[in-house]
């Protein structure tokens, strides 16, 4: 049985996210998960918080609580609404856990006895108003490379450059916007990432199926010889992952602790750990997923992540695992992805601009933001969220082509042959040529799948969704049926067996209402269809069905620009 190890970008802890983080990650992680396993593959769906780093620490502080607390109440909180978007992890961890603490101080010693980590004695910004040293986030200014006047001291969102916090010009304190800083001499434990060039760039060029914004950006920084350079993995930070060697102190380093950036990736194998022990098993159950040693050289691993995560995972986080010479399981492929855009703006954590998954699950299912999210990810160029785009798809894709052609077929049969699935009548060419087709559309939409091309597997689910409306509207049983109720009798009996079978291909995307259409249909068979004229017999004459409830309503134009309106501000 094939094996799936599969990674969402870990979502900082500080606030809700938003749709445009949403489907950078953990959402076509998702899909990905949902369909692996209704393929028959084992499957390990993984996420966590990303707890550390100044982000934790300035949105605790705003807040007016201790960190740790603050951190657990928002894993808690994420945790739920990951549930209300049916987010299918086999485990939701915690970036601050035990396992993550002792797998970092762990690697970290790794990395020393392998000669590759030094220590510098480094020049870090102080601010003299804040009466403390600031580490990456807390400084804003101008990006040498771009010239963007908001970059953070760790990275130019604008165009992705990892930054020192001395890069900036024109740098500013976050915490109180002085500029009265200057700088002093602290100690750091760096990466020598240098060291370690040739490895990497082999790695890098052994993967010649990765797609072009990953590889793209991967040999942009390892080029460059930027994004390579040494980098300091320690912080003067109260709040993190204190600095060992294994579990030994490390002299020098006392009251530091671990970037941010290092323990995070780190996370994705503690998150297996912190699975394990949640469900009772022991270290061999998570480490057949991680540990080349102990079995996973069999494992297909996938990760998820926004464009800007991309240099870490390519760069950083395999130095990591490469430098530590143990047998970790590599990544075999990374989707990433580029921007969702808001209604003419960007989307804006630090801002409140868009809408955050609390507020999009208060208005309609989640059934509804997967499709429009999932069907418009931002693949191969930024998109764009607006709510026109959204109200169009939402009516015609799921409610005028999914949902009217359930609604039609059951209500049709119970009302000209009753409760169950009618025997009568054979099937024609009609019928066999939509067989055909949906075979053909099948094979079409399992290998965009599998390439985790997202909008073409849309694409191609609604194509499937439409062939069953267009043979219904050509074939017209309501109108044989006055001439030949036995032939209607077994176009309806088709049509109906289409439904669980789109319930099938439906799931990853749309989870709830797929069970939704199972549940009506009375089947509990979610055997993936590998042969369409098989599946399409699943329901057999006499087998009672109940009419289903509408699966999607419409979203109104009144209802479209009340929510334009109430979401065109910023969130306090
Ligand atoms: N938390 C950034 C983000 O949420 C960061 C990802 C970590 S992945 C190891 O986009
Ligand atoms: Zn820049």
């Amino acid at each position: 049985m094939t094996r799936h190890l599969i990674t969402s970008a870990i979502p900082y802890i500080n606030g809700i996210k938003h749709l445009g983080n949403l489907v950078g990650s953990q959402l076509p992680a998702d899909l990905f998960a949902r369909y692996q396993r209704a393929r028959g593959a084992e499957v390990m769906f993984l996420c966590s918080t990303d707890e550390h780093g100044t982000p934790a620490e300035l949105a605790a502080a705003k807040a007016g609580k201790p960190v740790a607390e603050y951190c657990a109440e928002m894993h808690a909180v994420q945790a739920e609404i990951a549930k209300g978007f049916r987010l299918s992890f086999d485990h939701f961890g915690r970036s601050s856990s035990l396992q993550n603490h002792a797998l970092t101080q762990h690697l970290a010693g790794r990395l020393a006895d392998a000669g590759l980590i030094r220590e510098v004695e480094e020049e870090q910004v102080y601010s003299i108003d804040d009466g403390r040293f600031l580490p990456d986030r807390y400084i804003e200014g101008t990006c040498p490379n771009c010239g963007y006047d908001k970059a953070r001291g760790d990275q130019c969102e604008n165009c992705t450059k990892q930054l020192d916090p001395t890069d900036l010009l024109e740098a500013r304190s976050a915490i109180s916007g002085s500029t009265k800083l200057e700088v002093r001499k602290t100690k750091h434990l760096y990466l020598r990432q240098s060291a370690m060039r040739q490895q990497l760039e082999e790695w890098i060029d052994s993967k010649t199926d990765w797609p072009v914004l990953t590889t793209s950006i991967a040999k942009k920084w390892l080029s460059d010889g930027d994004g390579l350079q040494d980098r300091g993995i320690t912080r003067d930070l109260d709040w993190g992952i204190p600095v060992k060697k294994g579990t030994e102190d490390w002299p020098g380093m006392e009251g530091k602790v671990f970037y941010v950036w290092f323990d995070a990736p780190i996370e994705y194998i503690a998150c297996a750990g912190e699975w394990a022990e949640a469900n009772g098993l022991d270290d061999a159950a998570w480490q057949r997923w991680w540990r080349t040693d102990a079995g996973a050289d069999d494992v297909r691993y996938t990760q998820f992540m926004g464009k800007d995560n991309v240099p870490f995972h390519t760069l950083s986080f395999p130095a990591t695992m490469l430098g530590s010479g143990e047998d970790w399981k590599m990544v075999d492929y990374i989707k990433s992805f580029n921007y969702l855009n808001y209604d003419g703006g960007q989307f804006s954590t630090s801002q409140g601009r868009g809408v955050f998954m609390d507020q999009a699950l208060s208005i309609l299912p989640a059934d509804y933001w997967r499709w429009w999210l999932l069907s418009h990810a931002p693949e191969n160029s930024d998109a764009e969220f607006t709510w026109e785009n959204f109200q169009a798809s939402v009516n015609k894709d799921l409610a005028d082509v999914l949902g009217n052609f359930v609604s039609r077929v059951t209500k049709f049969c119970r009302s000209k042959f009753g409760t169950d699935i009618p025997a009568a009548g054979q099937m024609g060419p009609a019928e066999q040529a939509l067989i055909d087709e949906l075979q053909t559309r099948l094979t079409a939409y399992q290998s965009h799948m599998d390439a985790i091309e997202i909008r073409k597997a849309a694409q191609e689910l609604r194509a499937i969704w439409v062939a069953g409306n267009e043979y219904l509207q050509a074939a017209a049983p309501w109108t044989v049926f006055k001439t030949d109720p036995d032939q209607a009798a077994a176009q309806i009996r088709l049509a109906l067996n289409l439904i669980p079978f789109y319930a099938v291909l439906s799931a990853p995307f749309i989870p709830d209402a797929a069970a939704e259409l199972m549940t009506a249909m009375r089947c509990d068979d979610w055997g993936w269809p590998d042969d369409v004229a098989s599946a399409l017999t699943r329901l057999p004459a006499g087998h009672a069905f109940d009419v289903p409830e509408v699966t999607f309503r419409k979203i109104t134009d009144d209802e479209r620009a009340e929510w334009q309106e109430k979401f065109a501000g910023l969130r306090s």
